[in-house]
């Protein structure tokens, strides 16, 4: 297999894997933006997320690092604190304020991030 065969076969591998963890509803083709996010040694990466105001947004975490006290998130105004297993893509559903931030932390409120609205 060449170095370019394996890549689209990787890329396809992914596609493959979040189309299958898309729920239902999100299906549709006006479905919510995706921001990937990962959390390393570094914390959240990246640690601001440029959003348009006012829309849905799936905010998709990936803990990639064994030792942090990033082991789940809390979003601003979200009472659901969202664990985040090792290697795990997991989806958090926010709706962008029509202007600011929209911040998420770790539970101890060590390592921050943010939605940062941008005007279209
Ligand atoms: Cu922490």
């Amino acid at each position: 297999m060449t170095k370019r065969s394996m890549r689209s076969a990787l890329l396809l591998a992914l596609v493959l894997v979040s189309c299958r963890k898309q729920p239902p509803a999100a299906s549709t083709k006006s479905g919510p933006a995706v921001r990937e996010i990962s959390v390393t040694s570094k914390g959240f990466e990246p640690a601001r997320v440029e959003v348009p105001p006012g829309q849905p947004v799936v905010l998709r975490f990936t803990r990639k690092v064994k030792e942090t006290c990033a082991d789940a998130v809390d979003v601003k105004g979200d009472p659901v604190r969202h664990m985040l297993p090792l290697d795990t893509p997991v989806d958090v559903r926010v709706k962008a304020p029509d202007s600011g931030e929209l911040a998420f932390a770790c539970p101890m409120q060590m390592i921050h991030g943010a939605v940062v609205v941008v005007p279209q």
